[in-house]
């Protein structure tokens, strides 16, 4: 299997996360990108190869060009403003205030832009996440030109990044820009499973009210989990797009077991819908121990979810989301892509 990875992932650096209300060094830090890395070296599981740069227009395809002007230029905007730390939102458009005007300052921007305050905007983040769609836009082209699997290394990760929100660590929602992208090039209609541990609010709202992306999470329970405010099974799609968004949202501590014939079911719903390619938003934080997270996968577990991804016997295009068990990341990944490829043998 071939492997698409950036060194640019690595440029975003960020010092802070807001979490349970303090500071704190982030979650989502390059050093996820090393371990997965040197795991897939020295197992030896797929080549490793960097992707040519697609430019923005992949971008532009399902982002607004106002929400990708305002990464581009927020870190500059902050530092002109002379703030001293990291670009972090403390007000929102929220219910009782006006959501129709963007104001033109950086303190106002960010908010307008932002879904949540956990993700800071540092020095280097918009180049990180031209990288990561690049993995994922490497990966998804090679896959198209050869109908082998393939799996990107996006780091940040994408699916909780809306056509003009960023969040949950997500900047360019690389999934949905993936998609896009298989459509343009000929694909009729995309599955997009996803896997992370959270809801892929970012994904579901891009593609809700359409019929050739059909949308299927599994994930922890947003009554009870981030990103709290979308996710639920009531969540069908819209207008045409009705029928093509699924939501199995699960308690914190759900077994294998009944994650697993969750995912039987998400399978057949994809076999019967049609779809000529499968892209997994692959976050492996359902880990026993990640830290941020309430599933309960062994790394062994790992293995049989490639397998059975596997089976849906779809070109498949496979990218990282989330996954913070940072000792453990890299035998999670690689556990999965063993799994496949040994699910098509
Ligand atoms: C891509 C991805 O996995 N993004 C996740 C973003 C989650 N951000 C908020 C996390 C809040 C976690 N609170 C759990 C506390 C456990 N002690
Ligand atoms: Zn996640």
């Amino acid at each position: 299997m071939l492997i698409f990875h950036s060194d640019n992932t690595r440029l975003r650096q960020a010092r802070t996360e807001l979490h349970d209300g303090t500071l704190v060094a982030p979650f989502e830090c390059p050093e996820r990108i090393d371990l997965v890395l040197k795991h897939i070296q020295k197992t030896a599981v797929g080549e490793v190869r960097e992707p040519k740069s697609y430019g923005l227009d992949p971008v532009l395809a399902v982002h607004d060009a106002g929400y990708v002007n305002f990464l581009a230029d927020c870190w500059h905007e902050w530092v002109a403003a002379g703030h001293e730390g990291e670009a972090i939102p403390n007000i929102w458009p929220a219910r009782t205030m006006r959501g129709d005007r963007i104001p033109h300052t950086v303190s106002g921007k960010l908010g307008y832009y932002a879904l949540a305050a956990e993700t800071s905007i540092t020095e280097g983040t918009f180049e990180a996440a031209m990288a990561s769609k690049d993995v994922a836009l490497g990966a998804t082209s090679h896959t198209l030109a050869t109908g082998e699997p393939s799996y990107g290394l996006c780091r940040p990760p994408g699916h909780h990044a809306a056509v003009d929100q960023f969040g949950g660590y997500c900047f360019f929602n690389n999934a949905a820009v993936a998609a896009q992208w298989a459509l343009n090039q000929g694909k009729r209609r995309v599955a997009i499973l996803d896997v992370d541990f959270h809801h892929g609010n970012g994904t579901q709202q891009i593609f809700y009210e359409r019929d050739d992306v059909l949308f299927i999470s599994l994930h922890g329970d947003p009554e009870v989990t981030f990103p709290y405010y979308l996710g639920y099974a009531d969540e069908t799609g819209l207008g045409s797009g009705e029928g093509f968004n699924v939501n199995y949202p699960l308690p914190p501590g759900t077994s294998v077991a009944t994650w697993m014939a969750t995912l039987d079911n998400a399978l057949g719903q994809i076999k019967q819908t049609q779809c000529d390619m499968l892209i997994v938003s692959l976050g492996v934080d359902i880990f026993e121990g990640d830290p941020i997270s309430a599933f309960t996968f062994k790394n062994s577990d790992f293995e049989i979810l490639g397998q059975r991804l596997s089976s849906a016997d779809l070109p498949t295009v496979l990218l990282m989301e989330g996954g913070y068990a940072v000792d453990d990341i890299g035998i999670n990944v690689v556990n999965v892509l063993q799994g496949f490829k040994q699910g098509i043998s």
